[in-house]
């Protein structure tokens, strides 16, 4: 098992990969999605939570070009870290894969071409949520220890998604007034099916593997549209979809202790057994949906040293990342919160004798 961090898009900088082999990471996950594009709210070094219209502008009308990933690699490398995955798929690309729309057939080709740079650059893992609400619902407060500022859920949101809205960012600025009608959630496994049976065959080929994040908030419904991983045992029927080795698990404790079903314990055992993880977001939250917060990784509803050993047990042998943490009162509040993640983690390896 390896530690490792991820950084938002600004962050993927030299200065931000000394920090993570500082703080104990031998792997780095890079997020390419600018998600505060184009906007003012939010402080860009913590978690994005929005407003109505969501995190920002997706984005990139380019796709990710293979010298970018390869740069990127090199970058990483050059601080002797590896790029284990990219995270997410910007909006902008993907849109009408989410939405059923007039540019899905674009859009699957965008997803391949993707696919393939990735394997070509040498990253082995791309992580997704296939969504159509994203991360929204979320509310910011002063929730963890010692009144650290933190995100969690204070009750459903349900104000229907606006035109030109996906994955809770803006892909269309010029769409007209009103909002997306709802799909029902067999309508949504079928679009996730589709979609896995059509690029997992590229990924096979390629050598990377897709990881798909579960919902975040992990609710039925968010603004009015189905969820598709809101239960642990819906992860089940995501890998029996396809049985391809490359059909993997962006695997987020957080998420999973969230639900309101199941036990974490033997969500761990049962997919880490299967050897579907590709990575993991280890973090801890107090509380599940509709009504939760993150707190510090050892502060929370969830015993992490416990999730550790049965990932040993199963010989999970990927990549841990704190995901998210509370930010620490001081001048760098994101990387602090970071740091004491990543030395609770790198301790509690190291008493687990994972190495
Ligand atoms: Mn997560």
């Amino acid at each position: 098992m390896k530690l490792g961090l991820g950084l938002y898009r600004h962050m993927l900088t030299q200065e931000n990969f000394r920090f993570a082999k500082q703080a104990g990471a031998t792997h780095i996950v890079a997020h390419l999605v600018d998600y505060f594009r184009g906007t003012s709210h939010g402080a860009k070094d913590d978690q994005p939570t929005g407003t109505d219209r969501g995190w920002g502008i997706a984005g990139d009308p380019e796709l990710w070009t293979l010298q970018e990933l390869i740069n990127l690699r090199r970058n990483i490398e050059a601080e002797g870290l590896k790029l284990e995955a990219i995270e997410n798929f910007d909006p902008a690309h993907w849109h009408d894969i989410l939405l059923n729309g007039p540019r899905y057939h674009e859009q699957i080709e965008n997803v391949k071409t993707i696919i393939r740079r990735l394997g070509e650059a040498g990253i082995p893992i791309m992580g997704y949520n296939f969504s159509i609400a994203g991360v929204a619902g979320r509310v910011t407060g002063n929730f963890a220890r010692g009144s650290a500022p933190s995100v969690g859920m204070d009750g459903p949101l349900d104000k229907p998604l606006p035109n030109g809205m996906v994955w809770n960012m803006v892909y269309d600025e010029k769409a007209p007034q009103g909002t997306l009608d709802s799909i029902t959630h067999e309508e949504l496994w079928k679009r996730l099916t589709r979609f896995l049976n059509e690029i997992l065959p590229v990924a096979e080929k390629s050598g990377v593997k897709l990881a798909a994040h579960p919902d975040d908030p992990p609710l039925p419904t968010i603004r009015g549209q189905p969820r598709l991983v809101y239960q642990p045992a819906h992860y089940q029927k995501l890998i029996d979809i396809n049985t391809s080795k490359a059909n993997q698990l962006e695997f987020c404790i957080g998420s999973l202790a969230e639900m309101t079903e199941g036990d974490v314990y033997d969500s761990v055992d049962q997919y880490s057994k299967q050897g579907r993880l590709g990575y993991v977001h280890f973090r801890n939250v107090r509380g599940k949906v509709p009504t939760y917060k993150e707190t510090f990784i050892d502060d929370g509803d969830v015993d992490m040293m416990r999730i550790l050993t049965i990932l040993k047990k199963n010989n999970f042998d990927g990549v841990l990342i704190p995901d998210h943490t509370p930010q620490m009162a001081c001048a760098a509040p994101w990387h602090a919160g970071m740091a004491y993640a990543m030395g609770y983690m790198k301790a509690a390896m190291k008493s687990l004798n994972i190495s």
